[in-house]
């Protein structure tokens, strides 16, 4: 057989074994920029934070329930794997008989790992649709604004979750790209469900090489790479709409607005209009009023509205707008921006979200879908928009807008993780911790001794990709993979689908979870979906024995490039847009029909939550953003090399700009205390003049560490920034997280700072400690 390979959401890598150890993974030779993420792999499958055998908590085992606001403060008990597995059965039954299956919260948003089997959601939602069904989430973390919004006004996500205009296309033709949150190129190096070749850091170098000029509107220069020679505007945070804005009422006043372009492919312009020119409000939102709000001169607010209308400009904006408060009118006025210019659906004009964030942006995708592994049907209706986890478990029955429904939070008396970390990814860790003491049993399926595995009752331990056969598809790639197994399970650890099919056993639904079928045959049978789905687009997959012993096949991507919206373009009547208008919706009559004085019927500034602008700035005069970590995925893998070695002074590292460290006597190096009402970490200073006066960096990621276990408001001695962000919904419309919204101080840290146990597993019972199990089954 050829080497292994395996997929990862950050790259492919051929696994060097010796001895059954992992010893490194090495790249792709034709990877032309490998991602260092894999590097972390090998040092962590056996490290102090693997879980090492099923857990249950010590007071849930003696006193179930009700010990239930200990969680997060007690040690474990390990036990038995039939002992685990009957318990998960026997309370997951007791929930659904005595509260029905919709007290049982199954969102379970995270990456998990890429692999089309053993994809942790996928089995999770599986199951538990055999047994009865789930409450669930909707929407996601990444840009749950964007997938609400988009569809009113274009009617679809494309420009957001795919379709962009391709890169090629940028690079023959854009001759203007302004970046809103820039062109960050460390969140190209994933991709989820995987990445077989680095392409962005290549195209971004051809279209600077072939002229195009990148504007980075920013509070970070950093966000733009320094070849391609960005003017920087360092915008101040949550402000770009007014930016926008400011941009648009240039266009209108000096007669560069492309009324033609309007006229045939938009509706609600003239609704939009007065709010711009102020003869609704008496303000108009002109550059000057902009540049108030914005921090960015009047002057090169105007002289960037002139270079937009004069070249083919590309208006690009970063996913993490929309992840802030009102995040839903960045991209609206980006929309209405890019009609003003009426370059949209011309090659390399108009606009696009998320360029950047991922590999696959501007990547010519495959127009199939590969299969999943089927979910049977969910009975159960209720669902609550991803971010609103801490509020549905805080308020049970009471109602929420979304989308012009109105619903009613569910109550939750199980709640199930499998393959997400929401201790890291929820906003407001200290209310997460309040919420989360609610529910009366918490079932968590994970490798590693993160944070919300401590915060569990039943901790179920499971294996890594590298220790399990599987089926990896680059997405957005014409490229599969065979995952062979390369190592064995560190410690006791099951696959996802294992421990299930066990659970799924006491339960009497074996069958009907597993289909008879073992981890190969899975495998084999999504590969066989594969072929099929390949061989409709006139693509021949190799048998399967054929693939699995080569190890990878790559095919041919012939599909051509294509520029956002050109069919619409082209022919407005045949290509019909999915609005109510068929047009592009400056003015929606349907989200001003909501009624929602949050989100109007066009775009508008309204004031962040909080930002710099606002009275909150005076206590607390620093705007926190919490973008996505260079050396990792979001939480994965901070326990390896690579994020350890970017740690200063143990922690997660915080930039500041140098006047605001002066001002507090702070220098490189330094562990800072950043904190507000809501929470406080420690962190370790780097100082750079690329961060915007007013703001402070901090990546998300690091797992949360409180210096008391359990204790709502305890510092986190490692710098996770949700102990510092707001748990607000951008709007009643799309309910999305506001990540990128929240004002902080910061001081000088002068106590010894207490040693970082992010990394060690929490206190654990010898046998002999442990109290009686009282584990019979029904
Ligand atoms: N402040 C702030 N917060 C944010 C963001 C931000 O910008 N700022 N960004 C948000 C965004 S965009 C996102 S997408 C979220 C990400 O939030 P998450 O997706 O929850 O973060 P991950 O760290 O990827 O968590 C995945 C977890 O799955 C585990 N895992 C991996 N493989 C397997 C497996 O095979 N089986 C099981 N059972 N578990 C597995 C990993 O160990 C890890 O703990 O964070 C959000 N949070
Ligand atoms: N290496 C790595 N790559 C990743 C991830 C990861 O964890 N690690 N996560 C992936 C995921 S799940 C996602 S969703 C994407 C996220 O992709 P994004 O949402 O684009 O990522 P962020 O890093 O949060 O933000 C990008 C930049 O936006 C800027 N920014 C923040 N607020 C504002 C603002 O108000 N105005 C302006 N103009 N700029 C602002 C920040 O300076 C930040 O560096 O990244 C993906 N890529
Ligand atoms: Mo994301």
């Amino acid at each position: 057989m050829a080497n292994s390979v395996t997929l990862t959401h950050w790259g492919t890598y051929r696994p060097e074994v010796q001895d059954g150890r992992l010893l490194a993974m090495a790249p792709l030779a034709e990877d032309p920029s490998p991602s260092p993420i894999g590097n972390s792999i090998p040092g962590t499958l056996n490290d102090p934070a693997r879980i090492a055998q099923p857990m249950v908590r010590a007071g849930f085992l003696t006193n179930g329930a009700a010990s239930r606001v200990q969680r997060g403060s007690e040690p474990f008990v390990p036990v038995s794997w039939a002992e685990a597995t009957a318990l998960a059965a026997r309370e997951l039954d007791r929930v659904r008989r005595e509260h029905g299956n919709k007290a049982i919260f199954g969102g379970s948003y995270g990456w998990a790992s890429a692999g089309r089997f053993h994809h942790a959601q996928s089995q999770l939602h599986r199951f538990l649709n055999v047994a009865g069904g789930y409450t669930r989430s909707v929407n996601t973390h990444s840009h749950a604004a964007a997938e609400v919004l988009l569809p009113h006004l274009i009617g679809n996500q494309d420009g957001m979750g795919g379709r962009h205009t391709a890169w090629p296309l940028i690079r023959d033709h854009t001759r203007l790209f302004v970046a809103f949150g820039g062109l960050p190129v460390k969140n190209a190096q994933v991709s989820a469900g995987g990445v077989s070749q680095h392409r962005v850091p290549d195209r971004l170098r051809e279209c600077r090489a072939a002229g195009t000029d990148f504007v980075n509107i920013s509070p970070l220069g950093s966000d733009v790479a320094p070849e391609l020679g960005a003017d920087w505007l360092p915008v101040r945070p949550n402000t770009d709409t007014a930016l926008m804005l400011g941009v648009a009422h240039t266009l209108e006043v000096e007669g560069l607005t492309d009324r033609a372009f309007l006229a045939r492919y938009t509706t609600g312009f003239e609704k939009f209009l007065p709010y711009l020119t102020g003869t609704v409000d008496g303000q108009p939102k002109d550059a000057d009023w902009a540049a108030a709000i914005c921090g960015i001169e009047a002057d090169v607010i105007r002289n960037l509205a002139r270079r937009m209308a004069g070249s083919r400009t590309m208006i690009s904006v970063a996913w993490s707008l929309q992840r802030a408060s009102h995040g839903e009118q960045p991209l609206w006025m980006a929309i209405t921006l890019a009609s003003m210019l009426g370059q949209i659906g011309l090659p390399g004009g108009g606009f696009g979200f998320g360029y950047a964030a991922a590999n696959r942006v501007g990547n010519t995708e495959l127009p199939f879908s590969w299969p999943a592994l089927p979910q049977f049907r969910n009975p159960v209706p209720d669902f609550i928009p991803v971010a609103r986890l801490a509020d549905m478990l805080l308020n049970p029955g009471v109602p929420f807008d979304y989308n012009g429904g109105r619903y009613t939070y569910p109550d939750i008396r199980m709640v199930w993780w499998a393959g997400g970390n929401p201790f890291h990814h929820q906003q407001d860790l200290n209310k997460l911790l309040t919420a989360w003491r609610k529910p009366e049993v918490v079932v968590v399926q994970e490798p590693w001794w993160n944070a919300t595995a401590r915060h569990a009752d039943i901790v179920l331990p499971c294996t890594t990709t590298v220790e399990r056969n599987d089926l990896g598809i680059a997405k957005a790639e014409p490229y599969l993979v065979a995952m062979r197994k390369v190592v064995e399970p560190a410690g006791a650890a099951r696959d996802d689908y294992d421990i299930l099919s066990d659970i799924a056993g006491h339960l009497g639904l074996r069958e009907a979870f597993t289909e008879g079928r073992d981890e190969m045959g899975w495998v084999r049978h999504l590969y066989e979906g594969s072929r099929e789905a390949a061989a409709v687009h006139g693509h021949a997959l190799p048998d399967f024995e054929t693939f699995w012993k080569a190890g990878e096949f790559r095919f041919e991507n012939s599909v051509p490039h294509r520029s956002l919206l050109q069919e619409f373009r082209a022919d407005p009547e045949a290509d019909r847009l999915r609005t109510p208008s068929g047009r592009i919706e400056i003015f929606s009559e349907k989200i001003a029909g909501f009624g929602y004085d949050c989100c109007p019927g066009h775009a508008v500034w309204i004031e962040p939550d909080e930002w710099l602008g606002g009275v909150a700035a005076a206590r607390y005069p620093l705007h926190l953003i919490s973008n996505q970590p260079a050396t990792r995925l979001h939480s994965q893998l901070d326990n390896g090399s690579v994020s350890r070695s970017s740690k200063v002074a143990e922690r997660e590292p915080a930039s500041f700009n140098p006047d605001d460290a002066k001002k507090r006597g702070i220098k490189a190096g330094d562990v800072v205390r950043l904190f507000n009402d809501r929470g406080a970490c420690l962190v370790g200073a780097i100082l750079s003049p690329l961060v915007a006066p007013g703001t402070v960096q901090l990546a998300t990621g690091a797992w949360y560490d409180p210096v008391e276990l359990g204790r709502v408001g305890a510092l986190d001695r490692h710098g996770n920034p949700n102990v510092l962000t707001l748990d607000r919904p951008t709007s009643r419309l799309a309910q999305a997280p506001i990540a990128h919204s929240a004002l902080i101080e910061a001081e000088r840290f002068t106590e010894t700072p207490p040693d970082v146990a992010a990394f060690l597993p929490p206190p654990i019972l010898a046998a002999k400690d442990s109290p009686d199990m009282t584990m019979e089954m029904t």
